[in-house]
């Protein structure tokens, strides 16, 4: 064996880790993949999950050929037919119900594989659908703040967890998830780092979390009432006092009317709702406004939920409402090394919101994407325009989103289905034909979106390490968009680079004045297309080398010199006001989208909506396993049980329920059947389990995931529960009857 060593990035959560994967390009062997001490964020750091890349390769359930269903059956062909057929089928749905008769649905995957973000929007322009994606799950209720508050959908705030002295999380788990919207390689070090600095950490969160443990404070609020626990602590704030907007003060707009509003729910009226003493949240919100820089943050258990937008919006109030926004250990907007890829503002008195409406339900379009429950009801409800075809690239609906059954009888109901992906797996069962791409260690890779939302701004380049056994993701894509407008491959590759540079060329400010971006491409030399349009991304970037004209700024050839990545620096303020994007460049706290919901969440109160009277059902995450596809490796799945629903020992005797036993969930939509386990990390009437695990299933071929006693969570999530402002999932606070299974 000839082993030699590559960095490579993570590719497996946003923390976006720098790897030394060591291994043998010949015979296709790894030895190792070990944390890469060189690697300017991470430092060395590594978690299990990073395995998977070695696993990915080793499943010998992961798809290496083409599948075609025949009946009820699939069998292997080969790529030239796989290709002709799946793009004969789409042109059959598009000649037979029209242009708008495609869906088109990414999932998580795509925002890790640089190449496969670069050509979904070109796709569009070849194969006109109806595009949902993972983002219109977990990110809609986020967005939507961006939109209205800042004026740009891509406006995250994103903590400053290295500088900051109080730390207040809303449902997030950062020491599982590794941070999302607030990508740090190696996270938990970072946080380390902050305690050990001496500033406070405090958790929201219904669950004991491994964040909420190793947390100074810890706040079990009742699931699906941030809204109104981050309500009362604004009310606090003006009842007394403590409102210091300091250098924004001129430009924020709608303080009276939020003051108006949060007057309504002073901390004694929230306090029985979200489980949380008064007296607790008043000081919270004068701790929160005493601490010389503080930054408060919303994440999947704020979003995911039924008043989603409410919780982002106050949580982020908060911020505003403390001085804290766009400062040194606040929250701040990151401006990165690559044009923002959501960048996403208001155009003259147009928001990037409602711009176009569903069919159906009249749902408004939000970043030119539709909220994931459009896609089913547009695929069920006959009429002009009726959606009879899918192409769905990585994403597995069936065990991600709300009211899987429902997920599952559309699925099973479209004329044509075309699924890229790795597995034969709970949603690709329902297609006519699978492509499955190469692995990631057959394609180069470089950090692209999470740039926009990174702690630290960190860009790297990862090596190809072995040669491709099959097509990349990239030219899968191309191949069937080229298959569909009748046009060679090589020439729709090209098209494609171009019109993704085309939507990024005025956001390139080093693009030297006269050249146009197809002279920047011709000016590149990557290995493939995509890493010649990063290059472009890069050299015309704000740090970019300018094609010359900027000496020592960035390119691939300086980042490839580079291969542990470069860091450009912690995120710093940015230019006030110009980074907000409402049309008067205000920030606008009290935006009618937000105020108009509060109604909702008024008529949600009286009608005893939050009363403790039911089970409500959380979900988690697992730090040996990502999302819904990481369960068919053997070597991280080994261990312990892991689909359990835990429930508080209280409650379990009530219920006369033992640790171990099968229990009953029971929701509007679904039931299913599930371990419980005794504990009392969650509070009494509070029940969690996690997401992406599944019922054995006839046709899908996970034998190892399939062998651990799974249930799909969201059989149970309610689809009409959904955040109605941003039409965001809601897959956290579902009402769930709870009953031991007799075995009789
Ligand atoms: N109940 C509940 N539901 C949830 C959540 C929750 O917290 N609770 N979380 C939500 C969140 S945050 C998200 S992001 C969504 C995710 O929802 P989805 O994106 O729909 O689902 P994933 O589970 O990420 O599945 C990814 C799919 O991509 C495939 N895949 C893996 N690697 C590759 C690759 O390299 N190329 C290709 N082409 N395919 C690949 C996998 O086999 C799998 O089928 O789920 C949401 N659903
Ligand atoms: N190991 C691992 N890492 C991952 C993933 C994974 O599956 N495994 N998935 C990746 C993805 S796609 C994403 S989006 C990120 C998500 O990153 P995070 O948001 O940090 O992760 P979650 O575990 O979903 O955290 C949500 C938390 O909200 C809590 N919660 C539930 N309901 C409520 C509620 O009503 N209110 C409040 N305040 N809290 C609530 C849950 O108990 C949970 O601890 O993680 C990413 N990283
Ligand atoms: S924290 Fe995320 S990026 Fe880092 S090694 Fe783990 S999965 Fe990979
Ligand atoms: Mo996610």
């Amino acid at each position: 064996m000839t082993l030699q060593n590559f960095a490579r990035i993570c590719p497996f959560c946003e923390a976006s880790c720098g790897l030394t994967v060591t291994a043998d390009p010949a015979t296709g062997e790894i030895a190792r993949i070990a944390g890469d001490p060189a690697h300017p964020g991470s430092k060395g750091y590594l978690c299990p999950k990073s395995q998977g890349l070695r696993a990915l390769r080793d499943d010998p359930d992961r798809l290496r050929m083409p599948l075609l269903r025949e009946g009820k059956n699939f069998r292997e062909i080969g790529w030239d037919e796989a290709l002709d057929r799946a793009a004969a089928g789409i042109r059959d749905v598009q000649q037979r119900h029209g242009g708008a008769a495609m869906g088109l649905y990414t999932g998580n995957p795509q925002a890790h594989i640089a190449a496969l973000q670069m050509c979904i929007a070109p796709l569009l322009g070849v194969m006109p659908a109806l595009y949902t994606n993972s983002g219109s799950i977990d990110c809609y209720p986020r967005f939507l703040v961006g939109a209205y508050l800042y004026g740009n959908i891509a406006r995250v705030p994103v903590p400053d967890i290295e500088r900051t002295d109080f730390f207040l999380i809303f449902g997030g788990n950062p020491l599982v998830s590794h941070g999302s919207m607030m990508g740090a390689p190696g996270m938990p070090r970072r946080l380390e780092r902050m305690k050990a600095r001496g500033a406070r950490l405090a958790v929201v969160d219904p669950r004991r979390t491994r964040t909420a443990e190793a947390a100074d404070d810890h706040y079990a609020i009742r699931p699906g009432t941030d809204a109104l626990l981050a309500l009362g602590m604004i009310a606090t704030l003006f009842e007394e006092g403590l409102v210091r907007l300091g250098r924004l003060a001129a430009d924020v707009a709608g303080l009276d009317e939020l003051r108006a509003v949060a007057t309504r729910f002073p901390a004694e009226r929230v306090a029985d709702l979200c489980g949380i003493e008064s007296t607790r949240i008043r000081q919270l919100a004068r701790d929160f406004a005493a601490a010389p820089a503080a930054a408060a943050y919303s994440r999947v258990g704020t979003n995911c939920q039924s008043f989603g937008t409410l919780g982002v919006w106050a949580v982020d109030c908060l911020n505003v409402l403390t001085g804290n926004v766009d400062e040194i250990g606040g929250v701040m907007f990151p401006d990165g090394i690559l044009p923002q890829f959501m960048h996403q503002p208001w155009v003259g008195d147009q928001p990037p919101h409602g711009r176009w409406r569903s069919r159906v339900s009249d749902t408004a379009e939000l970043g030119g994407t539709m909220p994931t429950q459009v896609l089913w009801e547009e695929i069920e409800t006959p009429g002009e325009g009726q959606i009879k075809g899918l192409l769905i690239v990585a994403g597995n609906p069936v065990l991600s989103n709300a009211n899987a059954n429902r997920v599952r009888q559309a699925l099973g109901s479209l004329d044509f289905m075309v699924a890229i992906d790795i597995y034969l797996n709970e949603t690709t069962r329902f297609a006519d034909l699978i492509l499955p791409p190469t692995d990631h260690l057959e394609h180069s890779e470089f950090t692209m979106i999470w740039n926009n939302w990174m702690v630290e701004d960190i860009v790297s380049y990862s090596p190809e390490v072995f040669a491709p056994a099959t097509r990349s993701d990239w030219q899968i894509v191309t191949a069937l968009a080229a298959r569909i407008a009748g046009r060679g491959e090589a020439e729709t590759e090209q098209d494609f680079a171009l019109s993704y540079l085309a939507m990024q060329a005025d956001r390139l400010p080093r693009l030297p004045a006269g050249m146009d971006v197809a002279a920047a491409l011709a000016a590149t030399d990557g290995a493939d297309l995509p890493e010649r349009i990063f290059d472009v991304l890069l050299r015309g970037g704000r740090h970019g080398d300018g094609f010359g004209t900027h000496r020592g700024g960035l390119s691939l050839a300086r980042l490839k010199a580079d291969p542990a990545g470069i860091s450009m620096g912690a995120i710093r303020p940015g230019a006030f006001p110009a980074w907000i994007d409402t049309p008067d460049r205000k920030l606008h706290l009290a935006a009618s989208i937000f105020l108009a919901d509060i109604a909702r969440l008024e008529a949600a109160v009286a009608a005893g909506d939050f009363a403790p009277d039911r089970f409500r059902l959380i979900g988690r995450r697992e730090l040996r396993s990502n999302n819904s596809w990481m369960h068919n490796l053997a070597s991280l799945v080994k261990g312990p049980r892991r689909c359990t629903a835990i429930l508080h020992p209280a409650d379990a005797a009530g219920l006369d329920i033992a640790d171990g036993d099968r229990i009953r969930l029971t929701s509007r939509v679904g039931e299913i059947t599930i371990i419980a386990e005794v504990s009392d990390e969650v509070a009494a009437g509070t029940i969690c389990a996690p997401h992406g695990w599944s019922e054995p299933d006839s046709l899908a071929r996970l034998p190892v995931a399939h062998g651990k006693d799974g249930a799909n969570y969201n059989m149970l999530s309610d689809d009409a529960a959904f955040d109605r402002p941003s039409g965001g999932a809601s897959f956290n606070g579902t009402p769930v009857r709870v009953e031991r299974v007799t075995v009789n």
